[in-house]
């Protein structure tokens, strides 16, 4: 076979790409006729292809390159990682530095009494490590009719079976005879698409209050936990009313049952803390932790627990364990991407300086006669398309058409801006500067501009 490099031709990387690649959530018949768009290199914020186009990344990647890309420092301590100690697991009454200085920073960075991780590869298995961590727990203190975990419809927690189970995305429960028993799901606190005429503070009084609806309903004695991210990534950028924290920390501290934040995606600096929770005000008993922990350079995630959850499942052998747990080069990459953050102060940029520029940019885009709302928290933004903004109304045509069309004009702009249904979203690397979210706007406006031209053309503006 010979060597593929960056240096083919993209239509011939892309024939391979075809014929021999399945992609994670792609239609592989549709992307095979059109080819993928091939990336090549990355440098700070900017992607370059194969065609050499420099392109935004307003994305971050998949929400994880928080201090962006290039840093010569995380490849440097792979390679010496690599050279010293590959490999070796954290079974079996073994361990190695990299695990060890790993999770005793984090115990440090985390708040409250959350002193304890267990290392996953990602953020799916970490979810799928808190399903049975929460039931173990309950089981252990002599209460195993405590294993629902209850969840949000359109929540995102992962592919794997534990994790998409969580998860509120019906297309992915279609597929694979999901959800997997005691998972339940109630509503989202989306008040633009779904708060009718109550006040968004009626409205997420009202939907956190559904919490306490579904322990009553099922019983406390069922209930083992809820999980929710902080923010709802994947799901939109769904930013609830302020009125939804306080009510969701009040209802589990009332019941006897667990709090799962969800931090893959608002963790290290995305919402201008660490963690999301300190963001929102919530104090949880286990963070899920992956992405922004290493910035993407190295797959690894995780559960940080809470000494009161870690000394129970401690006791007994707890028979859970994945072979790169705690994996030794991602260990060290992670710890050298939150040797940066914090030394480069870059959650602070992101306080003082990023988001609260970028908030009053984002927000202005509301002004645009194709955006209803426009939310933001730190570094991660929605904007929701609409023909109608008194009205909140969605499009007649099915949803997503336009929020896709959008997307196209976007990335024919050189700019990644990620659409889900008819919402637009955006999730930068933490280190974008003002010049950059300039440019970044810009785009965006510009694709806005394009698309109420187009659909107005079409006969979609309705
Ligand atoms: N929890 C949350 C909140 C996530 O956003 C996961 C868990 C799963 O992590 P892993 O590392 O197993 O992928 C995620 C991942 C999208 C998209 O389309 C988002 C994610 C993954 C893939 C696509 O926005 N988030």
């Amino acid at each position: 076979m010979n060597m593929i490099t960056n240096h083919m031709p993209t239509a011939e990387l892309q024939a391979l790409d075809a014929a021999h690649h399945m992609h994670p959530f792609s239609n592989q018949a549709e992307l095979a006729g059109r080819g993928a768009r091939v990336i090549t290199r990355a440098k700070g914020v900017t992607l370059t292809d194969s065609d050499g186009n420099d392109i935004l990344d307003a994305m971050a990647g998949l929400w994880c390159v928080n201090i962006g890309y290039g840093r010569d420092e995380l490849a440097e301590v792979a390679a010496r990682q690599m050279r010293e100690l590959p490999y070796y697991n954290t079974f079996f009454m073994t361990t190695h530095v990299p695990a060890i200085a790993l999770s005793a920073r984090l115990a440090e960075l985390a708040p409250g009494d959350l002193n304890h991780v267990f290392f996953a590869g990602s953020g799916s298995e970490a979810n799928d490590t808190n399903i049975r961590m929460v039931r173990h727990y309950w089981s252990a203190k002599g209460k195993p009719g405590k294993s629902i975990i209850i969840s949000r419809q359109n929540a995102y927690h992962g592919s794997t079976l534990g994790g998409a189970s969580l998860g509120g995305m019906i297309p992915m429960h279609q597929q694979g005879g999901l959800p997997i028993p005691d998972v339940h799901h109630i509503s989202q606190p989306n008040w633009w698409a779904e708060g009718g005429d109550m006040s968004p503070e009626e409205f997420g009084l009202a939907r956190a209050q559904e919490l306490e609806k579904a322990i009553l309903e099922l019983g406390e004695e069922r209930v083992a936990a809820f999980i929710a991210e902080p923010v709802q990534g994947a799901g939109g950028v769904i930013v609830p009313p302020d009125s939804y924290y306080p009510e969701i920390q009040r209802i589990c501290d009332k019941y006897e049952i667990l709090l799962i934040a969800d931090e893959v995606i608002c963790g290290f600096g995305r919402t201008g803390n660490w963690f999301g929770s300190q963001t929102v005000g919530w104090r949880p008993h286990i963070m899920t932790i992956a992405k922004g922990l290493s910035s993407g350079y190295a797959p690894i995630g995780g559960s940080i627990v809470c000494d009161e959850v870690a000394e129970v499942v401690g006791a007994t052998e707890f028979n859970h364990g994945y072979t790169y747990s705690g994996h030794p080069v991602a260990a060290a990459v992670a710890l050298e991407n939150l040797r940066i953050l914090e030394e480069e102060n870059i959650i602070g940029h992101v306080r003082d300086v990023a988001a609260p520029y970028l908030k009053r940019k984002w927000e202005a885009l509301a002004d645009h006669p194709l955006v209803g709302e426009a939310r933001i928290v730190g570094m991660m933004g929605s904007i929701a398309l609409t023909p109608n903004k008194a009205a909140r109304a969605p499009f007649a045509a099915d949803a997503g058409t336009v929020g896709l069309i959008c997307r196209e004009f976007c990335f024919a702009n050189n700019l990644v801006m990620r659409h889900v249904g008819d919402r637009m979203i955006i999730a930068p690397p933490l280190v974008m500067t003002t010049d950059e979210i300039d440019v970044m706007i810009a785009r965006a406006t510009r694709a806005l501009d394009l698309t109420l031209d187009k659909i107005r053309a079409d006969g979609l503006y309705a």
